[in-house]
């Protein structure tokens, strides 16, 4: 059982992958390549896209955080929402994000050691952040109740797709209403959330690329 992961400082979509497997009680080798900021050779030699997350798991070999996620709600069924009509809605919303957000994505480079507040506000960022307070916000609404996240008292694969948002809303600080800054402080206290930001502190400095760490 393998997983390759990038640099935890700044692979938005390694952590997601990662959550999965981890939320499904899974323990892989963790294999973690540095990052060159795209088309990594060492990333090429490993994975069937070129990307990471990639997961081996028992002849099963997976690439997409979703796809991830879906094979570990498999092992995990507790990953999605019991209910069918929640479950729906955490697909949903998952699908969404994975297909999405590009600007947001652009004008905000997940960096977990830097504070870049006030950066990056383009209009079509805040846009993306305005839909994202928008699913947040209807999604607890209707299916939060009893607890901090997107379904209540359980850390779901949504919560793990949207982890990454909220790492970057942290670094960049844009302005946000209290529901979400409620949100964004629940999923950073997790404890899965909080060991991978302590294991990307230890991150040699090596790893880091100027191209994420002069944006101030
Ligand atoms: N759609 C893919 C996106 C994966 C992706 O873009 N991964 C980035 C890291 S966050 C990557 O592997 N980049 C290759 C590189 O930097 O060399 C997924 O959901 O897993």
């Amino acid at each position: 059982m393998k997983l390759y992961l990038g640099t935890r400082r700044y692979s938005s979509w390694s952590l997601r992958g990662w959550l999965m497997v981890k939320l499904a009680g899974l323990n892989p080798e963790e294999i973690i390549i540095p990052l060159a900021g795209g088309n990594t050779p060492a990333v090429h030699a490993v994975s069937p896209s070129g990307l990471v997350p990639y997961f081996e798991h028992e002849g099963a070999r997976i690439w997409e955080s979703l796809a991830i996620a879906e094979y570990c709600a498999e092992l995990a069924p507790a990953l999605w929402p019991a209910e069918r009509v929640a479950r729906a809605h955490a697909r949903a919303i998952s699908a969404e994000m994975h297909a999405g957000f590009r600007a947001l994505r652009l004008a905000m480079p997940m960096n977990l050691g830097r504070d870049y507040s006030g950066l990056g506000q383009t209009p079509e960022a805040l846009a993306d952040i305005a839909r994202i307070e928008a699913i947040w916000s209807t999604t607890r609404e209707a299916f939060g109740a009893g607890g901090p996240y997107l379904f209540g008292a359980s850390f779901t694969a949504a919560d793990a797709m949207y982890a990454p948002v909220v790492a970057r809303l942290l670094t960049y600080a844009p302005p946000l209403g209290a529901p979400a800054q409620a949100y964004c402080a629940a999923i950073r206290a997790h404890n899965l959330v909080a060991n991978w930001y302590e294991l990307a502190a230890k991150e040699p400095a090596s790893w880091q690329l100027d191209k994420y760490e002069s944006l101030a």
